[in-house]
């Protein structure tokens, strides 16, 4: 075999190769480390989704969940499905890049709400954690948050109601944490990409308690001016939730649904 043709025998093998290459699988233990929240940032990327994963910038888990589950036991139903992997959307060219530049993902939950029996709400939601294991964080050095959000053309919920984003935190007094609050804005996003910034002291209300400890006392302040639970509870949020949030109606008819589209990117987390 002469020189040339071994030459032009390894380009050519180099270009089979190379041109057959898959994407790489990249294991879970190479995926970045999670950033760490610091103590006193301006402001931080908690998720943009231009990453296309189901993990958070503090490496937590996205998920969903619905009110299929005891005490409720509606019929709810959210995608992507509880307990099932979370995909990120594709941003569609409603998305102003010209003035908020490039975006590709963005979640979106989808699904249908089913009214049920009074008192039980019915409601899907989704959810994304704090950290890998959902380990109490401390916000209250943020001010607040802001993160983009619309509803897509075949969303009724906007209609029947605003949805709900929400810190939950375990009850401070319970060790077992088995009890969560839920400090929370509600909103009615249209069905334009609109940007939310939202102050946690003032916008963020005890939307949803468990059950509220005694030494609760709406309105009470303790110490610096601000209720002591309150405070307590910003210093131990595992997740943020968002909820539909439409009324009970006085008679809830079962066959009656909603359809669900609501779509949430860019949460940032800052203080001023
Ligand atoms: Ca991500
Ligand atoms: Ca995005």
């Amino acid at each position: 075999m002469n020189k040339k043709l071994i030459i032009s025998l390894l380009a050519f093998s180099f270009i089979l190769f190379n041109g057959c290459k898959k994407n790489p699988v990249v294991p879970a233990a190479a995926l970045p480390a999670p950033l760490a929240a610091p103590s006193y940032p301006l402001s931080v990327v908690f998720e943009d989704c231009e990453d296309n994963d189901n993990v958070d910038n503090f490496g937590g888990f996205w998920f969903t969940y619905d009110d299929t589950k005891a005490p409720n036991f509606g019929k709810s139903v959210v995608y992507p499905r509880n307990g099932a992997l979370y995909t990120m959307a594709r941003v569609g060219p409603d998305w102003d890049s010209v003035h908020y530049g490039p975006n590709i993902y963005a979640a979106e939950m989808t699904g249908t709400v089913y009214e049920w029996k009074k008192p039980y709400v019915a409601f899907i939601g989704e959810g994304i954690q704090m950290g890998p294991t959902e380990n109490p964080t401390n916000l209250y050095n943020f001010t607040g948050m802001s993160f983009w959000a619309k509803v897509g053309p075949t969303d009724q919920i906007h209609t029947a109601g605003p949805y709900r984003i929400a810190l939950k935190t375990p009850i401070t007094i319970n060790p077992d944490m088995t009890l969560y609050d839920y400090y929370g804005y509600t909103f009615t996003p249209s069905t334009t990409w609109t940007q939310y910034n939202v102050t946690f002291a003032s916008d963020f209300v005890l939307a949803f308690s468990a059950t509220p400890p005694p030494q609760y006392q709406p309105g009470g302040s303790i110490g610096g001016g601000e209720p002591q639970y309150r405070i307590d509870s910003m210093k131990n949020v595992t997740d943020i939730q968002i909820q539909t949030d439409n009324p009970i109606p006085q008679t809830p008819d079962p066959t009656v649904s909603f359809n669900v589209d609501f779509w949430i990117d860019n949460i940032v987390l800052y203080r001023n």
